[in-house]
């Protein structure tokens, strides 16, 4: 029998005509603090097509809200766009929690995971001192339990006897601050009254100047909270006027809340 010659597949392809495909990018995982608002860049790339715009649509869960909900982009030569947007998180966010930042631009949705905790635990921690492996980032690890004292969960500065030793959180943007709560060292083996902090001023970096916010004088709890008139703060520190041993300043957790 005569073989009849294959036919070649031919496969149904639609045509590309002049529909573009788009690529929606954001640097890194983004964060937000109660209370907080932050500006985030979004970029956008289109390939192929030949429109200069494009409508983007932002919408935002987990309470978060996100500014403009919609807006037209201008693409440059290279098919990028720019699009800044403020995203916020309400005042009484749960933390650490999770919020969603939705971009949408022609079918392309692209969901962004984002995170959602305190300006002081989102933040760069830095001493005037460190004693061996009580490392300033131990008080913003959201550890707050004397009983792991030791296991790099809080911080002891490094000059026995001497202070002031102070504690500096820098935020990664502006964050409202209305109330600090402070861990010192408080464990059965080690009791606040005996082994805590006792005198110590707690500030806030505002407009670039350090404004006293809280005062503690002589401490002998655990947990010190102070509430004040909220400001908006890039960083908090805390000084350390003198402890309860006379020896080191301790500190397993340093927490700024919006109210
Ligand atoms: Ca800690």
């Amino acid at each position: 029998m005569a073989l009849r010659p294959q036919r070649p597949v031919s496969a149904e392809l639609t045509p590309v005509g002049d529909e573009p495909v788009y690529e929606v990018g954001l640097p890194a995982v983004p964060s937000v603090s109660p209370g907080q608002s932050r500006e985030l860049q979004v970029r956008v790339r289109r390939f192929g097509g030949s429109q200069d715009t494009a409508e983007v649509d932002f919408s935002a869960n987990g309470g978060l809200t996100v500014m403009p909900a919609r807006t037209d982009v201008k693409f440059d030569r290279a098919g990028e766009a720019i699009v800044p947007v403020t995203l916020t998180a309400p005042v009484d966010a749960t933390v650490p929690g999770t919020g969603t930042l939705t971009v949408t631009v022609g079918g392309e949705r692209r969901d962004v995971p984002v995170t959602v905790d305190l300006a002081t635990r989102l933040g760069q921690a830095s001493a005037s001192s460190t004693h061996a492996s009580f490392r300033p980032e131990g008080a913003i690890d959201g550890d707050r339990s004397s009983d792991r004292w030791g296991q790099g969960n809080g911080w002891n500065d490094a000059t026995q006897g001497a202070f002031p030793d102070t504690l500096t959180v820098d935020f990664t943007a502006g964050a409202p601050v209305g109330r600090v709560d402070l861990y010192t060292i408080d464990s059965a083996q080690f009791p606040a009254k005996a082994w805590g902090l006792r005198d110590a001023d707690v500030q806030a970096l505002v407009g670039g100047q350090w404004r006293t916010v809280a005062e503690i004088r002589g401490n002998t709890d655990g947990l010190v909270r102070r509430t004040f008139e909220p400001v908006t703060a890039t960083a908090l520190r805390v000084i350390v006027r003198s402890a309860n041993d006379n020896a080191y300043s301790r500190i397993v957790e340093l927490e700024g809340y919006p109210q």
